[in-house]
């Protein structure tokens, strides 16, 4: 039993980590399915097969005013549950058995959640516990609410006590039977397989082989032919009874039917091995449910994850483009590299010529505008700007694909206000990374250039005035600026190009640019992903702990368990 339990447990575990918040079609079939299974499994798997041998419990379920607290108190011979004239009636179900069996059924474990009351009157809520000799020991009969009332809360407590059930006593009347929501339960039972006979109250006196023979056509059309049906005659005194009672006569098979329940070990052991075996049987077509319930979620998150992914994708390849188009050459890093070489110290060297750069270098220098104060004030654009407007499109890509669906809706909901903008860090985190790139870059130019330094640094360039100039061949890679500036900055680009050419030549270059260039990228791809984390944790705040597959191998590992430790 103990894998079994295990087993049990496990599923239950699974069960309790399913999230179904979307919107969804399969979503509330997969949350009833669900919410019953695990309910069940509380009710009464767990302590059903804690102990075999604990008392039966038998629960009186069906139509409003059927006569389920008439039955029950016929049965007992006393008013241990209040049946009246205004429907419905039992809100509070009302357990009632013998002294000997007081202890099981108020702290064995069946139905835990609904707290016990004593006592002459329910006091409201939970399970109104009554013991009373005439009860045959071990068994507990459980007046139910019923299932199909206005009070809907009366629907859920009914289906959850009949989940509890050992047996179920299903009761209707001559002029109910053939109404809708009852065959719904009779079918839900045979699906489960579930112990169960039918009572069949308020007959006409000499109608009642009628209207078992009408009721016994319906059942075998049902699949449920095997059920027995007892007929209950109509006790006189009109609209309702006088003493309340319905008369021993009446009641004498069905009395019969429940003391043969539990009249020696073997047959009650049989009623509990049928129940169980039915309720275990029906998991993994219940499982079923919430699973595909579960993957259609999965499914419908990975979308929004997708489009998420695409929208920053896109942004960054976006991104990527400008960073080699020169358009960066405006900003920051041209004046970084007019620090270092765009002072007229600087090309005073030049054109006094320092050999063989000189030489490969003169003719681009020459009619070049030197770059001055005022076309550098033209230039105001900049990496962290550009960054952010692409971070910005980013997100509103975003929002805007998951508004397209209700699902990306719900998700959105819970959203921070600002999902459709940059992150606020957004600035400093990209100005940490570009300092670092900037490090990086230096570092590269120092672990690269070995000995080609002493030249670099003949022309007062430096490793900072190389790096700058890596910098600067990262973002004029393909070349076309366009603008007033252009000039400027193809002019800086091209002097930078072609120094670094001239001391390391032309292979080293490409490397170091795009050894760079590949550093930098990653390091943009990283910013972006910290932006899309955001929409990653919307989406993974709708996703459970579980998936399909590990529901299916619950349940399968369960009905293993059931095979190999099922009671014989
Ligand atoms: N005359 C007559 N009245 C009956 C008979 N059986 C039940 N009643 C009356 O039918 C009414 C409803 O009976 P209940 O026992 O309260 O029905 P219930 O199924 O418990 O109804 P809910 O608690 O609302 O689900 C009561 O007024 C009973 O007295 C019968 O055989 N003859
Ligand atoms: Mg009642």
């Amino acid at each position: 039993m103990a894998r079994l339990l295990d087993a049990l447990t496990t599923l239950h575990r699974a069960l309790g980590a399913v999230e179904l918040s979307l919107p969804l079609d399969t979503a509330p079939a997969g949350v009833q399915a669900r919410d019953e299974l695990n309910g069940q499994i509380e009710d009464y798997l767990l302590p059903r097969l804690a102990r075999l041998d604990a008392p039966l419990l038998i629960v009186l379920g069906g139509s409003t005013g059927a006569g389920k607290s008439t039955i029950t108190n016929s049965l007992v011979g006393a008013d241990v549950s209040l049946a009246g004239v205004l429907r419905p009636s039992t809100r509070t179900p009302v357990l009632v058995c013998h002294p000997d069996d007081r202890e099981w059924f108020s702290t064995g474990g069946v139905l835990p959640d609904l707290a016990r009351s004593t006592g002459e009157h329910p006091t409201g809520s939970g399970l109104h516990l009554v013991v009373h000799e005439r009860v045959p020991p071990g068994l507990g009969l459980l007046d139910a609410p019923d299932i199909d009332s206005v009070e809907l809360a009366n629907h859920e407590l009914a289906a959850q006590l009949l989940g509890a059930a050992d047996a179920w006593l299903f009761v209707t009347t001559a002029s109910r039977y053939a109404d809708a929501v009852p065959w719904e339960y009779l079918r839900r039972a045979r699906d489960r397989a579930v112990a169960m006979a039918i009572a069949i109250n308020r007959i006409p006196v000499g109608a009642a082989t009628t209207v078992t023979s009408h009721l016994d056509e319906m059942l075998h059309e049902n699949g449920l032919a095997d059920v027995p049906t007892f007929p209950i005659e109509e006790s006189p005194g009109g609209a309702d009874l006088l003493d309340g009672r319905i008369g021993p006569e009446a009641l004498a098979e069905l009395r019969t039917w429940l003391e043969g329940l539990v009249a020696d070990d073997a047959s009650r052991a049989a009623i509990v091995r049928t129940t169980l075996d039915g309720v275990l049987h029906s998991i993994p077509a219940r499982v079923d449910v919430v699973e595909d319930a579960v993957d259609a979620q999965l499914q419908a998150i990975a979308e929004l994850r997708e489009s998420s992914v695409e929208a920053y994708h896109d942004a960054l390849a976006a991104l990527d483009d400008e960073l080699g188009n020169g358009v960066l050459l405006r900003g920051e890093v041209l004046d970084r590299w007019r620090e270092h070489v765009g002072t007229s110290a600087f090309m005073e060297r030049l054109q006094r010529g320092v050999g063989r750069v000189r030489a490969r270098i003169g003719s681009i220098l020459s009619g070049r505008p030197v770059p001055n104060e005022a076309a550098q004030g033209q230039l105001e654009s900049n990496l962290a700007s550009l960054v952010r407007s692409h971070a910005d499109r980013a997100a509103l890509a975003t929002v805007t694909a998951w508004e397209s669906s209700e699902v990306g809706k719900v998700t959105l909901s819970s959203a921070n206000r600002g999902i459709d903008r940059p992150t606020a860090g957004l600035d400093d985190r990209l100005e940490r990374e570009l300092v670092d790139w900037h490090d990086a870059v230096l570092q590269l130019v120092q672990d690269r250039a070995g000995n080609k330094l002493a030249i670099a640094r003949a022309l007062t360039l430096g490793v900072n005035g190389v790096g700058v100039a890596v910098m600067i061949g990262v973002f004029s890679q393909t070349g076309g600026v366009t603008g007033a500036e252009a000039g400027v900055a193809a002019g800086t680009a091209a002097v930078g190009q072609t120094l670094l050419t001239a001391v390391f030549g032309e292979n080293a270059v490409r490397d170091l640019v795009r050894i760079a260039r590949d550093d930098l990228r990653l390091r943009l791809a990283g910013v972006f992903e910290v932006e899309r984390s955001r929409f990653e944790s919307l989406a993974n705040s709708r996703t459970g702990t579980v998936d399909g597959q590990q529901l299916r191998d619950a349940a399968e590992q369960l009905m293993r368990a059931w095979r190999d430790e099922a009671p014989t």
